[in-house]
Parts: structure tokens; C-alpha cells; sequence
């Protein structure tokens, strides 16, 4: 299979500036200097310039953030925009993490603005999307997921589609320990990719990476990654955690 995975890091609001300098450290040792899979690390603002420090000379290694707004500068106390990123040598965003959803009441309207103005600034957006426990016992997953993928991806253009990264997080495997059977993770997979193929085409949906969220860890990843939609994990708390983290990328191997 052509897509290059993704293992990212979602460190969420861990680790003061010098700790992720500590860890980054410590995952650049695990992680050697494979090539084949995609590694990337998202510590919270803070933590991103000292980040980019010590990733200056590793070429392996991307830095992501965990969120941003859609304007380029302005009245937006407490905000940060794309280019702001940027200029910290930040190459992914997370954007519409289901906490950002739940806690900060973000909508697919603001998600996809964002969306958009991450593409335009060369940023790789890494768009959540996923449903509560209630909607899947309600049997409402896919139409919940098609609704955030289309509505996280309006006015993208096919030309820039490939820089997208889906990242599909049942909301009730995040930091819960439960965790989708490869099998349940697998079916919203494939529907995400049809989505895909119905809004761009066959081969842009082949290049888009859908990647699995919620309590991937060293015991349950070589089953996720051996899916064949699953190009990868959102790594939460198994991220914070060198070893951890070096044994998911190798899984992703
Ligand atoms: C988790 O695994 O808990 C996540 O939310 C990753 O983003």
C-alpha cells in the first residue's frame, strides 16, 4: 500500500517546555533513523519553539500543534494563527479533537474554517472526527462521521486534498482505556474512505492517511495498523512516554 503512515503524538496539555525537551529526546533515540513511517510530535504551545530547537538538525521527526485559529492575525485574545506556526517550523494541526468539540463547543463550520486556513498557510490539517457513545448505541456513527468529514472538508480544494490527515476518534476510546476493535475501527475506516471517494475521486481518496485515535497503545497497534484503511494512530496518553511511543512506530513498521 502507497500512504506513508502516521504516528502522531497528541501530548494535549502535558509537559512545560523543558519535559517535552526531555521526551523528544528520548523518542528521537527510540525512534533511530527509520524513514518509512511518518512520525510526528503536538505539545502544546509552550512547548513548540524549544521543540523546534532540538528538531532542527532531525529530519524524521515533524512537530504538529494541537489547534489554531482561522485568521492570519488580529483581535483574537489568546489565539494563534497559522502563521504564527509556521514560522516555528510546525508542518501539522490538529483540528476538531474531540475534546476541542465537547469542551470549547467548536462546530464543523469553525473546524472547517480552520481546515482551510491551515491548507493555505502549507499546514497538514489532522481533522478529528468521531461519535459519542450515545450516538453509536443509537446506531448513528457513519451518519455522524460523514457529517464531520464533509462538513470539516467543504471547499477543499482536490488539489490539496492529499495534505489532509483524517484522524477517526471514537470519542468513547479517548482516555477511557476502551479501545474500537480493529474490526469496528476498520468499518468507519472504509466509510471515511468512500466519503473520500465520492467527494474527491479513487485516487486522491487512496493518498488521503485515515488514521486511528483513542487509546492506540504498544498493546493493541499491530492489530489497528494491520487494517487496511488504518494508515496510523492519533497517539494520546501512550504518547507522553518515549518507549511507548518508539514501540507504536515501530508497530506502524
Ligand atoms: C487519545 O488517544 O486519548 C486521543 O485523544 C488522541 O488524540
Amino acid at each position: 500500500q502507497s500512504r506513508k503512515y502516521l504516528i502522531a503524538g497528541n501530548w494535549k496539555m502535558n509537559k512545560t517546555a523543558s519535559d517535552g525537551v526531555d521526551l523528544i529526546n528520548g523518542i528521537i533515540n527510540e525512534v533511530g533513523d527509520q524513514n518509512e513511517v511518518g512520525v510526528a510530535v503536538c505539545p502544546p504551545y509552550t512547548a513548540l519553539e524549544s521543540a523546534a530547537e532540538v528538531l532542527s538538525n532531525v529530519n524524521n521527526i515533524q512537530l504538529g500543534a494541537q489547534n489554531m485559529h482561522f485568521e492570519p492575525e488580529g483581535a483574537y485574545t489568546g489565539e494563534i494563527s497559522a502563521t504564527m506556526l509556521r514560522t516555528l517550523y510546525v508542518n501539522f494541526v490538529i483540528l476538531g479533537h474531540s475534546e476541542r468539540r465537547e469542551y470549547f463547543s467548536e462546530c464543523d463550520d469553525l473546524v472547517n474554517r480552520k481546515v482551510l486556513a491551515a491548507l493555505e498557510s502549507n499546514l497538514k490539517p489532522i481533522l478529528c472526527v468521531g461519535e459519542t457513545l450515545e450516538q453509536r448505541e443509537d446506531g448513528d456513527t457513519l451518519s455522524v462521521v460523514s457529517k464531520q468529514v464533509d462538513g470539516g472538508l467543504k471547499d477543499v480544494a482536490a488539489d490539496k486534498a492529499d495534505q489532509v490527515v483524517i484522524a477517526y476518534e471514537p470519542v468513547w476510546a479517548i482516555g477511557t482505556g476502551k479501545t474500537a476493535t480493529p474490526e469496528m475501527a476498520q468499518e468507519v475506516h472504509a466509510s471515511i474512505r468512500k466519503i473520500l471517494v465520492d467527494r474527491f475521486d479513487e485516487t486522491i481518496a487512496q493518498k488521503i492517511r485515515i488514521i486511528y485515535g483513542g487509546s492506540m497503545k504498544p498493546a493493541n497497534a499491530d492489530e489497528l495498523l494491520a487494517q487496511k484503511d488504518i494508515d496510523g494512530g492519533l497517539i494520546g496518553g501512550a504518547s507522553l512516554e518515549a518507549k511507548s511511543f518508539g514501540k507504536l512506530v515501530a508497530s506502524a513498521l
